[in-house]
């Protein structure tokens, strides 16, 4: 049995979970371009309802060109939607990369950090190895706002695996548990659709890093390339995608749609109960 210890709460993992995506950003849940905390939180119930196991709140875009949000606006959206859930008895997550924002939410009972640049930013590590939360590792070639112009690698999975590795060493020589972290490669953070789609073949290799693996791809730019479709007709796509993952021994799914996701697993599920056991091999 895999067991992530986030916070207060043991999620068991031999199963996988699926984390709802709650952006409280100015391109959703806005009017006039202002993030909408109230529309955001129930956003957040309706994905819990559904079947989340773990609800991921972000108040700063890290999509493809997105600008950096000052840390005082970010904590203004976040920690008001953080509050409530956390009041609600849901695992929470925080989609930060500043340190300050980890430790509010933290102190406001969120029990995970993802964080797309895996702890840089001075403080982070610390931030989060002086709390009980969990920490999703995520690997980034570049930045946000420049990540897709020219990505690059000799070989995609060898350089994503080993930077992951890397950064759950300094976790845990940090004092972070072996058991509060997941990893992720990361998909579409400075990748080609070729470079994704070598990931997702290949996702055994960062399985075999012994962490669970966190995978995001839903809706996003490769599976418009695939499909031709516009982002908000990339559900089918995103579904396929998550279950295509989920094969390859990902632990946890971080999706938008996450009722159609959750359906999806149980069909496998039933036809399949022990596929993802056998996949766990080294866990
Ligand atoms: C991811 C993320 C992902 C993790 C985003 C989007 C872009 N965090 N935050 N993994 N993607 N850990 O959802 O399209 O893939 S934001």
């Amino acid at each position: 049995m895999t067991i992530l210890r986030c916070g207060p709460h043991r999620i068991d993992l031999s199963s996988p979970c699926v984390m709802g995506v709650v952006n409280v950003t100015a391109d959703s849940f806005s009017a006039d371009g202002r993030p909408d905390p109230e529309a955001a939180i129930a956003h957040a119930r309706r994905l819990l309802a559904d079947g989340a196991g773990i609800v991921d709140v972000g108040g700063e875009s890290t999509r493809p060109g997105a600008a950096p949000v000052p840390e005082a606006i970010e904590l203004g959206r976040v920690i008001p939607v953080v509050e409530a859930l956390v009041t609600d008895g849901a695992v929470v997550s925080v989609d930060t990369m500043k340190p300050a924002v980890m430790r509010a939410a933290i102190a406001a009972g969120a029990s995970m950090v993802n964080d797309v640049t895996a702890l840089a930013v001075p403080g982070a590590i610390e931030a989060v190895a002086a709390s009980g939360a969990a920490v999703c590792l995520m690997h980034m070639q570049g930045e946000p706002r420049t990540m897709q112009q020219a990505p690059r690698y000799a070989d995609v999975v060898g350089e994503v695996s080993a930077f992951l590795a890397a950064r759950a060493q300094s976790c845990r020589d940090a004092g972070i548990d072996a058991d509060r972290i997941v990893v992720d490669p990361g998909f579409g953070f400075g990748k080609s659709v070729a470079h994704n789609l070598d990931l997702l073949r290949r996702l055994d290799a960062i399985v075999d890093l012994g962490f669970p693996v966190l995978a995001g791809l839903s809706r996003k730019s490769t599976l418009g390339a695939i499909t031709g479709r516009d982002v908000g007709e990339r559900l089918s796509a995103s579904v396929a995608a998550a279950l295509a993952a989920a094969l390859r021994g990902a632990r946890i799914l971080r999706v938008h749609d996450v009722r159609e996701t959750v359906d999806a697993l149980a069909v496998w599920r039933a036809i399949d109960p022990w596929t993802g056991l056998q996949l766990r091999k080294g866990l």
